[in-house]
């Protein structure tokens, strides 16, 4: 992978449980398949010098988002609880930007709408990037249709050279076709599709590097737990491993 320098930033959107587990409130079809594609992709982005950025949809309880406060969807990615949390099998490197936290409709990583008043407010996204002078961004997660899309088109808009990464997205597709229209509309806006596979070598190293990371985890549990406690716990109530 040679896509990755010091002027680019992979930007991870929101690969939260809700979203990318299958126990997820608005769990999408197939969705943790993104993350040893990602884990790949982040690991390749900081070996070249790269930034890594993460998003997370970061919800209050109560938000004008969720249908049971007259939006469209399900309540999901509460601030603090499990759906919200990014999955475990991702590699968390770099900075995360929270997006919705006041009742916003969060999906670009870059803006939030206030769905009151309908103004447009930046989250530090785009401060972080120019910060570390990036000009290209390389974009993955969940959920195509929407966070992606939305993540990508305002990249483009700001004037960032804006890639795509097919293999490390999935669709929410509420109507069939969301998906495959977004890809069309990215597109249309001058944001690049890169449909390349990752290849085993690519994904067999971020899972090596997963499993190390999990055994010295394991370890340092078994020598801090006391002798009443299992030393190894059972894997995480929710686990789905790709
Ligand atoms: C998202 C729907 C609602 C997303 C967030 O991350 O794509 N979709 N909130
Ligand atoms: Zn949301």
């Amino acid at each position: 992978m040679t896509r990755y320098d010091s002027e680019a930033a992979l930007v991870v959107v929101d690969v939260q449980n809700d979203f990318a587990d299958p126990a997820g409130s608005l769990s999408v079809r197939d969705g943790a398949a993104v993350v040893p594609v990602l884990d790949a992709e982040i690991a390749a982005a900081r070996a070249a010098g790269a930034t890594v950025v993460y998003t997370q949809d970061w919800h209050p309880p109560h938000t004008p988002h969720f249908a049971q406060d007259g939006g469209i969807w399900p309540v999901h990615c509460v601030q603090d609880t499990w759906g919200a949390a990014l999955h475990r099998a991702l590699t968390v490197d770099g900075p995360i930007v929270r997006k919705g936290a006041n009742g916003e409709d969060g999906y670009s990583g870059f803006t939030m709408r206030d769905p009151v008043s309908g103004t447009t407010v930046p989250t530090e996204l785009e401060s972080i990037l120019r910060g570390r002078f990036v000009r290209r961004v390389i974009v993955g997660g969940l959920a195509t249709d929407y966070c992606v899309k939305a993540t990508a088109l305002d990249a483009v808009r700001l004037g960032f050279d804006t890639t795509v990464l097919v293999a490390a997205i999935r669709a929410v597709d509420l109507e069939a076709g969301d998906g495959d229209r977004a890809l069309a509309e990215l597109e249309a806006a001058g944001v690049e599709l890169d449909r390349t596979e990752p290849t085993l070598d690519d994904l067999h190293a971020a899972t090596v590097a997963d499993t190390a990371i999990r055994a010295h985890a394991s370890r340092l549990r078994a020598r801090s737990v006391g002798p009443s406690e299992p030393a190894d716990p059972a894997p995480a109530e929710h686990g789905d491993r790709p």
